[in-house]
Formats: structure tokens, C-alpha cells, sequence
């Protein structure tokens, strides 16, 4: 349902005034964050005439090629955030270690992690892509913050969302009362509430995986595809389609719009890895939005929210999105 003219600002004080799920400093973050995004998405639609395409010549902690927006995005999310005071540090995919807040700015109580250009592949072919963002409370219990107080359960989370850099800008959020959805009015230069509670349909006919893994995959997986490639005259008695844009973002946008199954599992191909996608920043976040909305989120055998890390950039497999497929991909691992 969509809301007339309802900035989220607006949304962010009323749900403060209303249930308290947001106190003042989490509001600003939340704020800043928002204003960094919109930042991005300039420098997203500038393309080419941005000077802002292709890679940076270097590579990040995970040993992937950087591209220079990857680079830009994470600049403007940390040079946004480090001065306001409610954070105490920062994590992202493209930082090897923890950006701990400059002693001339004051401490807050938040820790903020984010991908700050998610599916950065498909930025030099105009495919949409997009920045993940995920907010814990540091630990109270001891002075000053350490890598170590990262690494809590998603389930610790306090705030969770991705701004999506596609034919529109959409900001979508949780503070663990449902997902909202923000468009960018770029006349007005501000969010605004576009729907108030995003929900995944239990039931889907639409999956998202990257096949060229298959021979890669885990027995589970490989029936759970198997059957959903045999239709209607296979055992699931229906058909099929499928999606792949390979950057989560975009995926996960459609299946909290219109329902679906999103999976990137395990595969043999580097088995001493859990997954390819990152549990702090990408998994976690999508994790809380995704059941936030009525769906599911596990690492085929796992609810994703309890896994508790052990690193900073841990990997992890994913499958998520409409509950009863969710489940269904479950059972298969349990019967394996
Ligand atoms: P592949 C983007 O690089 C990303 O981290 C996710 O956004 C996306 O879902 C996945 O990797 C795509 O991976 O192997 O299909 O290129």
C-alpha cells in the first residue's frame, strides 16, 4: 500500500514516537545512511560520464578486482558516517579490517557493516546493482570496540536494508517491525514511503540460481532444481521460471515484490568454503528483511540469523525467500 508523501524521516520519527524501535541515534544513522545512498546513486547514474567505470587496478580482502565505484561507494559511506557520533566503528567488503571511529569525532553506541556496491559485475553493463547495510550494537562491556564485537548472530540486529540503484532508487528497510519501502523523489531529493509492508508470498514458481554451477552443487540442491526444471510433469506438478541478474540485491528486491527462491549454496568447486556470499553484511541483513516479510532464510540446514561468526568476512551458503520452498529445500538436506 502506498503512503501519500511520507518522507523517511517522517516514517523513522513516527515509528520512534510509536514503539520506540528506534531511538534518536539509530534514527540518525539510519538518516545518514540514507543520504550516503543517495550520494552513490549519483555517482551510480553518471556512468561513463562520471569518469566512474571499470576496475581500480586493485583487489579487496576477499581477492576480488575492485571497480572504481566499489571504491567511491565505500568512501561516501564512511566519510558520512564517521563524523556524527552514533557509531563506534565499520566494517565492509571492501576494508580488510574494522574502521574504528576517528578519536576527534565522539563514540557511538552502533556498529554499522555494509557491501557498498553489491553485484559491482554488472555496474559496466548498466545492470542494476546496490549497497546492503546491516546495524548491531556495540557490546557495552568493555571500553572502546574490537573486531571481536562484529561478530554476533544476525539475530542481534538491530537494523537491516539495501538502497537499490536500478530504474528507480528504492531504500527498504527493517528495524524488526516489518519491511517499508522508500522510492527517491529526485525533485525532492528525498526518500518516500512507497510501501509500508513488503511481504513474500509462502508459494512461488520462480527460482534464482546460477545454473552453470550444477554440476558443482550438493545432492539437495541439485534434486530441489532438478525438480523444479521437470514442471508440471515432475513431482512439484508445476512449472517453473527462473532469474539470474547476480547481484543479490536485485534478486532479493524481486522476491520481497513478487515472492520467489534465491540460492547461492555450497559448492565443490572451493569446498573448504561454506558459500560464496559474505554472512555479516550480505546473508545477515537480506536474512532479517527476507523473514521480516513472511519468508525464510537458511544456509540449506540453518536458520542464517543464528549462525553465530567466527570472522569478520565469513562465507556462508544461502537459500531464501517463499517459506514452503525455503522449507522444501530444508527437508531435502535432511533427508540427504
Ligand atoms: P556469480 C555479486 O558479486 C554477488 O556477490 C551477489 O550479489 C550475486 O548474487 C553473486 O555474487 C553472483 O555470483 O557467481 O553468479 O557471478
Amino acid at each position: 500500500m502506498a503512503s501519500q508523501n511520507i518522507s523517511l524521516t517522517r516514517y523513522l520519527v513516527e515509528q520512534q514516537r510509536v514503539d520506540g524501535l528506534i531511538p534518536g541515534q539509530l534514527r540518525l544513522l539510519l538518516e545518514v545512511v540514507a543520504r550516503a545512498c543517495k550520494r552513490i546513486s549519483l555517482s551510480v547514474n553518471k556512468g561513463a560520464l562520471g569518469g566512474v567505470l571499470g576496475t581500480a587496478g586493485s583487489e579487496n580482502v576477499q581477492g576480488e578486482v575492485q571497480k572504481k565505484l566499489d571504491i567511491i561507494a565505500n568512501e561516501v559511506l564512511i566519510e558520512a558516517n564517521e563524523w556524527g557520533g552514533h557509531l563506534a566503528a565499520m566494517a565492509s567488503e571492501e576494508m580488510d579490517s574494522i574502521y574504528v571511529v576517528p578519536n576527534r569525532y565522539p563514540q557511538g553506541e552502533y556498529l554499522l557493516m555494509f557491501d557498498p556496491l553489491d553485484g559491482s559485475s554488472n555496474i559496466d553493463v548498466n545492470v542494476s546493482i546496490g549497497t546492503i547495510f546491516s546495524v548491531l550494537k556495540k557490546p557495552d562491556d568493555h571500553p572502546g570496540v574490537q573486531e571481536a564485537d562484529f561478530l554476533q548472530a544476525g539475530c542481534k540486529q538491530v537494523a537491516a536494508g539495501y538502497c537499490l540503484y536500478g530504474p528507480q532508487t528504492v531504500l527498504v528497510l527493517t528495524v524488526g517491525d516489518g519491511v517499508a519501502m522508500f522510492t527517491l523523489d529526485r525533485e525532492q531529493g528525498s526518500f518516500i514511503l512507497t510501501t509500508d509492508k513488503m511481504e513474500i508470498p509462502a508459494d512461488t514458481k520462480e527460482f534464482a540460481i546460477n545454473m552453470s554451477n550444477m554440476r558443482h552443487w550438493d545432492a539437495p540442491v541439485k534434486r530441489y532444481i532438478d525438480e523444479c526444471l521437470a514442471g508440471k510433469d515432475g513431482p512439484r506438478g508445476k512449472d517453473f521460471n527462473m532469474r539470474w541478474i547476480a547481484s543479490m540485491v536485485t534478486d532479493v528486491h524481486r522476491i520481497l515484490t513478487r515472492g520467489g527462491v534465491f540460492m547461492y549454496p555450497w559448492d565443490k568447486r572451493e569446498p573448504e568454503k561454506p558459500g560464496k556470499l559474505r554472512l555479516m553484511y550480505e546473508a545477515n541483513p537480506m536474512a532479517w528483511l527476507v523473514e521480516q516479510a513472511g519468508g525464510a532464510a537458511t544456509n540449506g540446514r540453518q536458520r542464517i540469523l543464528d549462525i553465530q561468526p567466527g570472522k569478520l568476512h565469513e562465507r556462508v551458503s544461502v537459500v531464501l525467500g517463499s517459506k514452503n520452498e525455503v522449507e522444501r529445500v530444508t527437508q531435502y538436506h535432511l533427508e540427504a
